[in-house]
This record gives structure tokens, C-alpha cells and sequence, in this order.
């Protein structure tokens, strides 16, 4: 079905960075993590536009993510229309106060109490695109015969990561929202029954006052996280 041969590896915008000392190369991963450790979860957005192509760029670094098989199992809906917004607010506000109201259970709720998450979503309207990004669980040739996919939380997961670190590299903010149950957005958005929504992405410019709840700048050690086994 697929070609089996294998072609040279060619970082093409990058050769010379095969070639970094291990000083440039920590230099380099330094600056990155600098980037990086800036990068928030923001509520508070600014009503300047963003560009369709800015959009489209960040989808397409997210499309370059590795997958079970290769298969790519993922779909993005980037949506900038007023009216499109409102009726995913709309929606997603009915899950929340299900959610907030009971549906969560106390331990969940006093987990997000730190970020001061509640059943208003005026972010799903504020912010210039909600990018909603689907999860396919199984595939469809053009004959509607099917196929697996495969490792598909993960690959899909790994694509958002992507997108993420492009919409920031961008200058941009993102808000990561999942409503429970999203299957809303199947109907909304048109999308098959295949496709599983896994979570909107709220992106745009930061409002002058944006803020970040405190805590968000509290993330472990390295020594928490990484284990050496050498
Ligand atoms: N989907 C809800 C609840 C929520 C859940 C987690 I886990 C968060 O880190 C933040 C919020 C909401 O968006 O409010």
C-alpha cells in the first residue's frame, strides 16, 4: 500500500546545527527552555485580530508531529466567526455548569480552586479563533473501507504540543478547554462520527491585564521530574 524505501534524514533549513558544539547546543536548549517557561495558560484575550495564515502555520507545524504508524490521526477546526463562537460558548457553558455543579465530584473541584476555573467561558467568544481539534479513531479509505489508527491519544496529544509551542513561538496565547462531554461539536462542526473531540484551543493576542493564576509559575524541580538512570 505504501512505499517501503527508506530516504537520508535532511534537516534542510538546519545543517549546520548537526554540527553544534555541545556549548552551542546548551546555549541553544537554554534559550529555548527561557521561551518556554513563559509559555501560560491565558483567559484574557485582546480583541486584536489574527491573521487566517498565522493560523494555518501553527496547524501545519502541528500536522509535522510524529504518529502511531504515521497515520496522522487528527483533524483541526479553526473557527473565527462571531456567530460559530458564540454557539460553542453556548454549549461548552451548558457542560460546565453540569460539571461545577455536581458532575465533577468535591475533589476535582478543589483541585481547580487554585485556578479559579468557574462555569463562564467568555474566552470562547473573546478570544480571534477557537481551534477545535479532533481525534480519529479509525481511518476511511476513499471507499469508506476503514483502518486502524493507532497510539491515538498519544499521537494526537503530541500534535497539540506541537500547535501549543507554535502558537507561542508566535507571540500568541492559548487556552486549552475541555468541556465534558464535547460530542457537541461532532454535530456543530460537522464532523464524523469516527472523530472524537479532544479539545478546543482558544488562541489570540493577551488582553494589557491578562494575569495567570500564581501557581502556574510553580512547576517541579528537575529533580522531580527526571530520573537518570546512568
Ligand atoms: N473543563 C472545565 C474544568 C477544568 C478541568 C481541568 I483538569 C482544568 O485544568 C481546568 C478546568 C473548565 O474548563 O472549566
Amino acid at each position: 500500500m505504501f512505499a517501503k524505501e527508506h530516504i537520508k534524514y535532511e534537516p534542510v533549513d538546519l545543517p549546520d546545527r548537526m554540527d553544534l558544539s555541545d556549548e552551542q547546543m546548551l546555549e541553544a536548549v537554554k534559550a529555548f527552555y527561557d521561551k518556554m517557561k513563559r509559555r501560560h495558560t491565558v483567559r484574557d484575550f485582546s480583541d486584536r485580530p489574527v491573521a487566517r495564515e498565522v493560523i494555518e502555520e501553527c496547524i501545519r507545524t502541528a500536522g509535522t508531529a510524529p504518529s502511531g504508524a504515521n497515520h496522522q490521526p487528527w483533524h483541526f477546526v479553526a473557527i473565527s466567526q462571531p456567530d460559530f463562537k458564540k454557539r460553542i460558548r453556548d454549549a461548552a457553558e451548558e457542560e460546565e455548569r453540569r460539571f461545577y455543579d455536581g458532575g465533577a465530584g468535591d475533589e476535582w473541584i478543589k483541585a481547580l480552586e487554585p485556578i479559579g476555573t468557574n462555569d463562564h467561558k467568555p474566552h470562547l467568544e473573546e478570544a480571534p479563533w477557537l481551534i477545535v481539534v479532533f481525534a480519529q479513531r479509525w481511518g476511511e479509505f476513499e471507499d469508506g473501507t476503514r483502518y486502524k489508527n493507532y497510539y491515538v491519544p498519544e499521537s494526537t496529544g503530541i500534535a497539540c504540543g506541537f500547535l501549543l509551542t507554535a502558537l507561542h513561538h508566535a507571540g500568541l496565547v492559548s487556552l486549552t478547554h475541555t468541556p465534558n462531554p464535547m460530542k457537541f461539536l461532532n454535530g456543530m462542526l460537522d464532523r464524523p462520527d469516527s472523530e472524537k473531540p479532544i479539545m478546543i484551543i482558544a488562541v489570540g493576542h493577551p488582553a494589557k491585564d491578562a494575569k495567570v493564576p500564581s501557581v502556574a509559575k510553580l512547576k517541579k524541580p528537575l529533580s522531580e521530574i527526571l530520573t537518570v538512570a546512568d
